[in-house]
């Protein structure tokens, strides 16, 4: 195909390399042969962002091995990459951020469409074309000395139908390197993009990484992105949150299926009988740990599949149930608390080829953080020699990049192009209180409260307090790319087209006792829940109906083996009406904040539980 605009491309007077000429034959069929000439919309946009943020220099990235080895040797040589140890950590580095670069801002990320009741009280807004001006400003000439690189990306297996493609534009080789490694990136996306003919249209600077001048904005009506003044995570590799979940669940809405912040688990039994189920839990709250699980010692025979560890892409079927793909290719999993005890398959997977970021040092240059059991801190994630009056060795929010391949428990079936069958749903959050170990929504439009209710301890992963609880419906606070009134309304309905939905639970790994040790021991032992769940499916396991769902009597939960005194067990297991009554009030008011919008069905399901905790229902 002969690129539209390829003479205009041709004579563009950027003096900017990477266009190569092409001898146009008047009758011969045109060779494309370069990676700049595979999608004339791509080079294109490249070309009026060129002229917008003018680099010294533009590369189109072709995801090879070769190129990532180069341009991480090329950022070693310029010290932002240190190489760890090659004996214990082969084709390790480090990064350092910047000290106030460490963790996704929520407060400068924005949904800029077209009426702000489209964004929703759950996100921050600005009118597009102002978020344009205030973006186009802070990009104009800020790649001067810089390369561009363009980083085509698929999100999920390229030959998916339900994959989708993007390219970021960034100058930032961190992000190119994470972006390899998160996606599939380069030439075969680009392939794909040239056939799809759609893709979202990431741009990124990492400008002076001046906090006051950092903002993430989100043009789903436009399917794209400007982030400027990050090169932390979230904000920077644009594939992962900014296109995977927020674009991502606008189109989403708009095809019928639904884009969430959920890993993807299959568990084995001794049958050899598997059941999927995806988890949505804010970040930093053990979904890598979840997706990685190593069963108990005394649970021999079951296994445990990852198929991905942060976003799900959830398609109703043919077959009238739900199936999922990840559209990442790596983890970007936090660092501190991964232990072989914690989580070996972690462990494991991030021993060779990981980029490490924010974490410390030993003597020798090994990678260090809390909660490893050897070794001994020298210098810190900042660089200073390590000094525990500064804080913990490694930023709380440092993180890992690594290939999903590497993880031990990888599912072949990650790649599969149609995904894999959803047996379960699985809501949950940090909560000291209230929240019981495990329990089953009574159908799926109950399973939407009981996600729309998520609350849970904000952690390290964004900027801000940590410790305080907040309303996190469905994990998605941060990235549901518009109004949660019609996200919910848009889950009812998906529900409403399965024959065969999956069963929705709400767990709390996080409950403590008055003193605050956790009542759960957690980690391996979570499989001890998602047996009771996955019996649940089949219709094996008993529970009791309870005012707030189906849960396990404490005979119903396998707990043998367990060092776990029965009253913690019961209160595990506890229910308190008034406490609930008062959750529950306090989700009304939330869900007031979404007025009008809010589903008549959403309401009807509230009204119901606040009635069955109700003090009359109790007493009487
Ligand atoms: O910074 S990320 O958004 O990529 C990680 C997270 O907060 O889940
Ligand atoms: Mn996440």
């Amino acid at each position: 195909m002969l690129c539209g605009d390829l003479p205009a491309l041709l004579s563009s007077s950027h003096g900017l390399s990477g266009f190569r000429i092409i001898i146009i034959m008047a009758t011969a069929p045109l060779q494309v042969t370069t990676i700049e000439e595979l999608s004339c919309e791509v080079a294109a946009w490249v070309r009026q962002t060129a002229a917008l943020t003018q680099p010294a220099k533009i590369v189109w990235c072709d995801g090879s091995e070769d190129e990532f080895r180069r341009l991480r040797q090329h950022l070693v040589d310029a010290k932002e990459l240190i190489p760890l140890n090659a004996a214990t950590n082969p084709d390790c580095v480090l990064y350092r951020s910047a000290p106030s670069d460490v963790a996704r801002v929520e407060h400068l990320t924005f949904v800029c469409t077209s009426a702000p009741e489209d964004a929703g009280p759950n996100n921050h807004w600005m009118e597009p074309r102002e978020a344009h001006r205030k973006m186009d400003a802070l990009f104009r000439g800020c790649m001067k000395g810089r390369t561009l690189y363009v980083v085509p990306y698929c999100m999920g297996p390229i030959e998916s139908p339900y994959s989708r493609c993007g390219v970021e534009i960034t100058d930032s080789p961190y992000v190119v390197l994470n972006m390899k490694i998160m996606t599939r990136m380069g030439r075969m996306a680009l392939e794909r993009i040239a056939q799809d003919k759609t893709f979202v249209k990431g741009l990124h600077s990492t400008g002076e990484l001046d906090p006051e001048r950092r903002f993430i904005m989100h043009f789903p009506e436009e399917l794209s992105i400007k982030s400027f003044g990050s090169g932390y995570g979230g904000n920077a590799l644009l594939g992962k949150k900014c296109h995977a979940l927020r674009i991502a669940s606008w189109q989403a809405r708009s095809e019928g299926w639904l884009a969430e912040h959920m890993l993807i688990v299959g568990i084995e039994n001794p049958r050899g009988e598997v059941h999927y189920i995806a988890c949505a839990f804010p970040s930093a709250c053990g979904k890598t740990n979840l997706a990685m699980l190593i069963p108990p010692a005394s649970y021999a025979g079951w296994k445990v599949w990852t198929i991905g560890d942060d976003i799900a892409w959830l398609h109703p079927g043919p077959d009238g149930r739900l199936y999922a793909i990840n559209p990442e290719a790596g983890y970007f999993g936090v660092v501190p608390g991964t232990n072989p005890q914690t989580n070996r398959n972690a462990y494991e997977t991030i021993r060779s080829h990981t980029i490490f970021t924010n974490v410390a040092l030993t003597a020798d240059n090994q990678p260090w953080w809390e909660g490893l059991k050897e070794g001994k801190p020298v210098i810190d994630w900042q660089g200073r020699p390590y000094d525990p009056a500064n804080g913990p060795a490694a930023h709380p929010n440092s993180r890992f990049t690594v290939a999903a391949e590497q993880n031990p428990s990888f599912s072949k079936l990650a790649d599969a192009p149609m995904g894999v069958p959803i047996s379960a749903l699985v809501f949950g959050g940090r909560r000291r209180t209230l929240a019981p170990l495990v329990m089953q929504a009574r159908n799926w439009a109950h399973g939407v409260l009981v996600g729309a209710g998520v609350a849970s301890e904000t952690t390290a992963a964004a900027t801000g307090a940590v410790g305080v609880v907040r309303r996190d419906p469905m994990a998605m606070k941060p990235f549901a790319g518009y109004n949660f009134a019609d996200y919910w309304a848009h889950w009812l309905e998906v529900g409403a087209k399965l024959n065969a939905p999956p069963q929705i639970f709400h767990v709390n790994w996080f409950r403590r006792d008055a003193a605050g040790h956790f009542l759960w021991p957690g980690f391996s032992e979570n499989l001890r829940v998602l047996r009771w769940m996955i019996e649940r499916c089949e219709g094996k396991a008993h529970a009791v109906e309870t005012p707030i769902g189906f849960m396990p009597a404490a005979a119903d939960l396998d707990t043998s083996g367990l060092d776990l005194a029965p009253k913690n067990l019961d209160a595990l297991l506890s229910v308190d009406p008034v406490l609930w009554h008062q959750e529950f009030t306090e989700i009304g008011t939330y869900l007031d904040e979404y007025g009008a919008r809010i589903p008549a069905a959403l309401r009807q399901e509230l009204a119901g539980a606040l009635q069955r905790v109700s003090p009359q229902k109790n007493s009487g």
